[in-house]
Order: structure tokens, then sequence, then C-alpha cells
């Protein structure tokens, strides 16, 4: 019997970031259980379509830079405890497997770990459940420290839960068939017991870092720019708006920020200031619960910012119930005493025509609020940046100033702070600038002004 190969998934994965990399080839396929089926412990039937959440499965993969080969539904009529899939099934899906030379398949609902590695050695891959996927996406990009321990904590709990279950079914195998040849009880327990005290002591860990939370915010607040963070549902098309706003912007100087953050990344506004972007971690429909707080901890960045993208899917069926749950979870997670406002990013616009497409743009004219775009066509994206440009310079105060010949430093320090409106050369080496100053950086800019301006 051939093994499956042991490569972790991290280090399968880690080939898919930056660009002439090559991209692990990836299979997704979403099982429909057909009527009378169900997994056990899985997710309570919803209205969602089978494609809608292959969609979001594949949007997920996505996100973890992976190269998907193949997506498909699996229709399941009646559930293999150990594979999930009939066996006509296993076979169909891996000559698909083979065909597309894929080295990672997505199985998106939650496999047991016998089902996840008898698929592992059927098909000669490594499997991911929907779990498993979801981690693996929090884990690169949790950024703080409390939200890396937070989604450790989450993977661990998962790892012991497998560990848990598959000894019981190891018991029930003994005897029997036993076609896992796994690990023996003691081997077992000894596991257990080790991911125990690793969960106790990121606990204990998570208590200490929470208090020093508030000091990474500030430091994150050095970033001189105003931080704009995309959020909305996975699909909604928060990382095709990222690329399109950002593209032109990809210059040397933006490594300063790809090493804070790889989906950070500096945009101009129309008027010159700049602002940083931020592409978060998608909502996930029906995420796991225990899930939640390792999701939470990877939108930390969220918390942080100065202005909140909220990015839908205005073409898509549940875009109003979706619209809820991505509100409710950010009231949940700013709480009351944090203002940064939010502007909704009405994308896809394209997907309308003649009059359903006036409705819409009326609609968004009639909200201070939205604005309706396509980060496919371009459509609205003037709109959008100015829309985002008047609520981030909205505590800008208009300033004028006259800098002296010595004063070239501080003519650079207020391209790079404030907004610059004009700007008129005399002859005599003087520059007089109309402006508009960051309430922020307004201490900082009269000391400066008080210096190197001619009265
Ligand atoms: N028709 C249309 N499709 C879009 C638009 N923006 C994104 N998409 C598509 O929606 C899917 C998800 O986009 P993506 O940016 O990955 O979404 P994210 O999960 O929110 O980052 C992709 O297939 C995109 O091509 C748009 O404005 N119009
Ligand atoms: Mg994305």
């Amino acid at each position: 019997m051939s093994e499956p190969k042991t490569q972790r998934v991290s280090d399968i994965l880690e080939r898919g970031e930056g660009a002439g990399a090559s991209r692990t080839r990836a299979a997704i396929f979403h099982p429909e259980l057909l009527r009378g089926a169900s997994i056990s412990g899985g997710q309570p039937a919803n209205l969602r379509s089978a494609k809608d959440r292959l969609d979001e499965s594949v949007g997920l993969a996505r996100a973890l830079y992976l190269d998907v080969r193949v997506s498909a539904i699996a229709k399941v009529s009646k559930v293999r405890p150990g594979t999930l899939f009939g066996r006509g099934k296993v076979e169909e899906l891996g000559a698909t497997i083979e065909a597309g030379r894929v080295e990672l398949v997505v199985i998106n609902a939650a496999l047991s770990p016998v089902q996840q590695r008898n698929l592992e050695k059927a098909w000669n891959v490594k499997v991911l459940d929907r779990t498993g996927l979801i981690l693996e996406i929090f884990a690169s990009r949790a950024q703080s420290r409390e939200g890396q321990l937070q989604v450790e904590l989450a993977q661990l709990t998962y790892q012991k839960s497998r560990l848990v279950r598959s000894w019981t079914h190891l018991e029930r195998q003994r005897g029997g068939v036993g076609f896992v040849g796994g690990p023996g009880e003691t081997q077992i327990e000894a596991d257990r017991r080790m991911i125990q005290n690793r969960i106790t002591a990121i606990r204990q860990e998570l208590k200490t870092v929470s208090r020093t939370r508030d000091l990474h915010r500030k430091s994150r607040h050095k970033v001189p720019y105003p931080i704009i963070a995309l959020v909305g549902y996975t699909n909604a098309g928060k990382s095709t708006l990222f690329n399109r706003l950002t593209d032109e912007d990809v210059v040397a100087e933006d490594m300063l920020f790809a090493t804070l953050d790889p989906t950070m990344r500096r945009i101009s506004l129309p008027h010159g200031a700049s602002a940083i972007l931020s592409d978060t971690v998608g909502f996930i429909s029906e995420l796991p619960t225990h899930l939640v707080a390792a999701f939470r901890a990877t939108l930390e960045e969220v918390i942080t910012a100065d202005l909140i993208c909220h990015v839908r899917d205005i073409s898509h069926a549940n875009t109003v119930a979706e619209s809820e749950d991505v509100t409710a979870i950010l009231a949940g997670l700013l709480g009351p005493e944090t203002g940064a406002p939010i502007l909704e990013v009405w994308n896809k616009a394209d997907q309308f025509e003649g009059e359903e497409a006036d409705i819409l743009a009326q609609a968004a004219a009639a909200r201070s609020d939205a604005v309706a775009v396509s980060a496919l066509t371009g459509q609205g994206m003037d709109d959008l940046l100015l829309a985002i440009e008047a609520i981030v310079t909205r505590d800008y105060e208009p300033a004028h100033l006259v800098v002296g010949p010595q004063g070239g430093k501080a003519i650079n320090w207020l391209y790079e702070n404030c907004e610059v409106l004009s700007r008129v050369e005399s002859d005599t080496g003087e520059v007089t600038f109309d402006l508009r100053v960051p309430a922020a950086k307004r201490a900082h800019y009269d000391k400066m002004a008080a210096k190197v301006g001619v009265p």
C-alpha cells in the first residue's frame, strides 16, 4: 500500500506566496448530500446552494494562493464512514485529481480523521477538510501575537478532538480489518497530554498578551498614513478590489509596508494624500463556532483601522443576510468606543443592466455611506476613491504656509503628512503652500511652521 505524503500542509502552502513561485495545484470538492444522507458532526442543512458553497470554498482556497485546477460538486447519496464517498466516486474524483496533477485536495465538509486518512491513501495527496482549510487561512493571516496564539489554540483543539475521535475509532476497529495502522493507545495518550500542556500554556500567555494589546495598537499607528480595512464575505471581491486600487502603486517604497504585512499596500487618494489599504480574511459562512475566537483575532487589524470598507457582492442572492452578519460582527468587534466609520462598497455592479443598473445607482447615490462599483471592470473607482478621501481627510484643517529657502526637509514632511492643495514658487526661493493638515499632526505642523515659515 502506498503511503500518503507526510509533508505538512503548511510546507505545501508556503510555496504559494509571492510572484513567480509555483503555486500549489489544488482540487476542491463540495460533497452535496442527497436527501437522507448526513455527515455526523457536520453542519445543519442550510439554504445556500451547493454551487454557492463550492464557489465560497474556491474563494477560500484562493485566499491561500492555491492554484485551483479542479473544482466540483460531488454528490453523496450514502455517507461511507471510512471514505465519505462511495468507491465509484472515490475513483472518479481520483481520476480528475491525477489529470490535474493536483497536490492538495480540499473537501468542503467536516471529515473524520479516518476519512481524511483513507482519502489521502486512495488519492496519494494531502487532504484538508473545511475546518483545516479555514485554520490554514487564519494561521497565514494572524499578525498580532494574540492573533497567532488564538489560531494556534484553535488548531490544537482541532487536533486534539481528532486524536480522541480516531482513538475511539481504533477501539472499535480493534480485531477488525484495521486499515488504520496508527499509533497505539499510549502514543495517543502522550500526544494528547502534550497538546493539552501546550493549550494550557497558550491560555496562560493569552491572559498576559491581551493586556499589552493596546501597546501593539499604538505601534500600528506609527504607519504615517490612515489605514483602510476591506472587510466582507469571502468572494465579495475584496482581493480583486485591493489589486485594482493598488496595482499602479506597487513601487519600491512599498516594500516598507510589505514587510509589515503582505496584505497591506499604499494607495494615493485623488488629491495626493496617501492611505494604507488592508485586505483582510473574509467572513466565512457557517463558521464552526469553535473557530470564532480565532476568526476575530485575525480581524485584529480591523480594530485599528481608520476606515472600514465593507465590500458586498451586491449581485448575490444572500447579500442582505450577509451584510447583517458583517455588521453584527463588526459591532461586536469594535465595541462602542471605536468610531471607525464604515463605507459600504457595493461590488459587482457590472452584473446589473438597464433599469436594474439605474435603480442600483440611485440607491447608492441616495446614501452618503455607499458606493456602487465593479472591481472587475473598474466602474465606480473614482467615486470610491473620492468617498474614501472625504472620510479619511474629514478632520484635516486648512492651512497656508510660506516656506523659506532652507525648508527642504519641511517640504518633504508636508508632502508625506498633509494634503497639498497648491504650491507656488517665488523667484526668491520661497514656496507658498495651501494645505490641509491632519488634526493628529497639527501640533507637529505648528512647531515646524514656527521654525521654517516666513511670516
Ligand atoms: N462580475 C464581477 N465579478 C467580480 C467582481 N469583483 C470580483 N469578482 C469575482 O468574484 C470572485 C471573488 O473575488 P475575490 O476578489 O477573490 O473575493 P474575496 O474573497 O472577497 O477576496 C472572483 O471570481 C472575482 O473575479 C466584480 O466587480 N464583478
Ligand atoms: Mg480575498
